[in-house]
């Protein structure tokens, strides 16, 4: 087989990209480890930042998004079991944020890519990159137990952090940067009414997030050990714990249900520099990982993707490869930035084991702070409804 561009990796970052080269009528092929089902049913993000929604617009994707996803003007931050603070993203930064499920959008994308008849390959075992810093570069895989091979000029490694592409970048050209955090996420999905806006908690018992699918949809997460598994925490524990973290007059309006799902995710931030070795160039989670408070991989994966369309645009449009050139500096330049903003977000509202006594003081000034500053507040809003991509 032969393409102008492989992509490895059909997750939102590589589905993506693949509708906008379609747009652009750039022939690409997309490889993917796992079945269609499967990374339909991965229950994960749930926050799109505005720019995201016109990307997603412009690529021809947005249309049940704008139907049925929830545009929010503000989120809360509760802590200490009693003070409670809008923000006020919209009246703040004339932005918003939508909820959208990253499951919804996925959907969305496989069916522009099945109406666009995309080469689309599922289930592709031993996927790997050669010749990455050639004018020849390959991929070479097995599917339905033949080994097949694609030449390309470039390869999109849009596998996220466990995929092969990241490793492709031999170490000594490769700069790696990580805090791993010393908790979990414990999340559950209940066909229940959501709260009408997020309330992102902070208690001595630990962080609590209270977000949203669809009307009859909820997304709620507890701060656990990272060594607990599902099985320590029936429905019951979780609502009384979620409850237990939250000002009373929140807790009450909350419905619970049964659980239709749920997981423990650890909190880590990650970056690997550069984000291009020859014609390999990477997009999203398997160049960078942010823990979930900011709300910011779904969204990074976005960003990467389109400096990458329009660098790739160019360069099939009028051989212009100064976007390529700049790519991975561009891309880091947005990457850095919403690491910080998830790592303060992370440190501003978790409970780590082993705080001394002045850092909690330091924490609780802080969010003080927040509540008596419409200018910390509006930095806080301008960063979590999405600084612009360069
Ligand atoms: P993905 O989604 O991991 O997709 C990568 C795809 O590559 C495939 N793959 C391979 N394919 C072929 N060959 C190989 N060798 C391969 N190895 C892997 C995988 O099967 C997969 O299908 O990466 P991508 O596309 O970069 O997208 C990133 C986002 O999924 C991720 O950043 C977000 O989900 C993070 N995230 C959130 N982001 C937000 O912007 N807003 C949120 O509200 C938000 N909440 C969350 C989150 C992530 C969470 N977890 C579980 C980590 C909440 C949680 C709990
Ligand atoms: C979600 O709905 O899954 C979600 C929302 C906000 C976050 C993280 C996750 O910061």
């Amino acid at each position: 087989m032969r393409t102008s561009v492989a992509i490895i990796g059909a997750g939102p970052a590589g589905a993506l990209l693949s509708q906008i080269l379609h747009n652009a009528e750039i022939d690409h092929v997309v490889l993917e480890r796992q079945t269609r089902d499967y990374v339909l049913t991965r229950i994960r993000a749930g926050v799109l930042e505005w720019s995201s929604v016109e990307v997603i617009r412009a690529a021809g994707v947005g249309d049940r998004m704008d139907a049925d996803g929830d545009a929010h003007d503000l989120i809360n931050l509760a802590w200490g079991g009693k003070h409670v603070l809008p923000v006020q993203l919209k009246a703040l930064t004339g932005r918003q944020m939508m909820a959208y499920g990253q499951t919804e959008l996925q959907q969305d994308l496989y069916e522009a890519a099945d109406r666009n008849g995309t080469a689309l390959i599922f289930s592709a075992e031993n996927v790997a990159v050669h010749d990455v810093t050639s004018d020849s570069p390959y991929v070479t895989f097995r599917h339905n137990g033949v080994d097949e091979r694609i030449d390309c000029d470039y390869i999109a490694g849009c596998d996220g952090f466990h995929g092969v592409s990241r490793a492709a970048i031999p170490e000594s050209e490769r700069t790696e940067f990580e805090r791993i955090y010393p908790f979990g996420w414990l999340g559950i999905l209940s066909e229940t009414p959501p709260l009408p806006h997020l309330v992102y908690t902070n208690h001595e018992r630990g962080f609590g997030l209270c977000s949203t699918r669809n009307p009859m949809l909820s997304r709620y997460y507890v701060q656990c050990p990272i060594e607990d598994s599902i099985d320590d925490w029936s429905d019951d524990r979780f609502w009384s714990e979620l409850a237990a973290r939250l000002p009373t007059h929140i807790a009450n309006d909350i419905v619970t249900g049964p659980s239709i799902e749920k997981s423990i995710a650890p909190l880590r931030s990650f970056v690997a520099e550069p984000m291009r070795h020859g014609n390999l160039l990477l997009a999203g989670d398997s160049a960078h990982i942010v823990p979930p408070t900011g709300a910011k991989g779904l969204n990074l994966a976005v960003s990467d993707v389109h400096l990458l369309s329009q660098a790739l645009i160019a360069r099939y449009a009028n051989g212009d490869t100064a976007g390529l050139d700049q790519y991975s500096s561009d891309a880091l330049h947005r990457v850095w930035a919403s690491v910080r903003f998830s790592w303060w977000m992370t440190t501003l509202l978790h409970r780590f084991p082993g705080a001394t006594d002045f850092e909690q003081r330091m924490q609780e000034r802080e969010l003080e702070y927040l509540a008596s500053s419409a200018a910390a507040q509006t930095s806080l809003a301008e960063q979590y409804v999405g600084v612009p991509f360069v």
